[in-house]
């Protein structure tokens, strides 16, 4: 209840804030885009991370103020971008169960893309398999209700859930993005390097884009490259980031591929 309390007036005094972690096109080296992971700068204890706050906001139904703030901030940001003439990058937002449930979401997103006009298709929308599949219908109608927006989706942590080929066929799906367990011990590890192999193939194959997570080395990068894994997000290149050193980035535009 502390916590909550804490919430609602961390949200009042703008307590939170986004870090945006880049990712990198193998082909170009060129940032192409970011995940916006959020952060709690809280006035005692220092930057929290989401593990700290989002399963009470998830709880309490704060998540969907808190959701709304989050994709204001992005576009926001994403208009700035813009201005300093660079182009924009794609930047990828995390939707919660409850969030993916709410039953104005597409409203809001509506809302705010219209009033900032932004190019929906910069804006990707992750979501994990456990998400979707606690119940398939109501996702299947969901996504196709957001892709008529425009913008992408993507399925977040992907190898950690249940779903099958055969239910994910039915989504209207942009991106996989390989969850950072399956990258962590390749090329080393072969069962790793035969999962990470197959996802990057099948992903091919149902032409969807493949990001891989979690990439710390220039091995794992290597092997990625290998398997035409086309964009990569890790440690390797670069940490979440505050937004003006994510704006510097870009303007420098590109990192060693
Ligand atoms: O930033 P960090 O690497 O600690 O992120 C951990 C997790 O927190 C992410 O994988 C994501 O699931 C969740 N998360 C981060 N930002 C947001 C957000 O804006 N909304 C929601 N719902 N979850 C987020
Ligand atoms: O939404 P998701 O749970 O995938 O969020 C990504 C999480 O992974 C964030 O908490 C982010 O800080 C973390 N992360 C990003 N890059 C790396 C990395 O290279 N290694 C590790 N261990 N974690 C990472
Ligand atoms: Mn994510
Ligand atoms: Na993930």
């Amino acid at each position: 209840l502390i916590l909550e309390n804490e919430l609602v007036k961390a949200l009042a005094r703008e307590e939170f804030e986004i870090y945006y972690q880049p990712q990198v096109e193998l082909d170009t080296g060129r940032v192409v885009g970011a995940e916006a992971l959020l952060r709690w700068r809280h006035p005692e204890k220092g930057i929290q991370p989401p593990a700290n706050f989002i399963a009470i906001a998830e709880e309490t139904g704060l998540i969907e103020g808190l959701g709304l703030w989050v994709i204001q901030q992005v576009c926001e940001d994403l208009y700035r971008l813009g201005g300093d003439g660079n182009g924009q990058p794609r930047i990828a937002i995390n939707l919660s169960a409850r969030q993916f449930r709410q039953a104005d979401l597409v409203d809001q997103y509506r809302t705010v893309i219209r009033e900032t006009g932004i190019d929906p298709g910069k804006l990707e929308l992750e979501l994990t398999e456990s998400t979707i599949m606690k119940d398939i219908d109501i996702a299947v109608g969901m996504f196709q209700q957001l892709h008529a927006l425009g913008v992408r989706l993507a399925i977040d942590d992907f190898g950690t859930g249940y779903s099958s080929l055969n239910n994910l066929k039915h989504f209207p799906i942009d991106t996989l993005k390989i969850d950072r367990s399956f990258v962590r011990d390749i090329p080393g590890d072969n069962d790793d390097s035969a999962i990470v192999t197959a996802i990057v193939a099948m992903a091919k194959s149902l032409q969807l884009e493949v990001v891989a997570e979690g990439v710390e080395s220039r091995e794992q990068l290597e092997f990625l490259r290998r398997l035409g894994c086309e964009i990569v997000q890790g440690y390797y290149y670069s940490e979440p980031l505050p937004f003006d050193d994510f704006r510097k980035l870009l303007n420098g535009w590109t990192v060693e591929a």
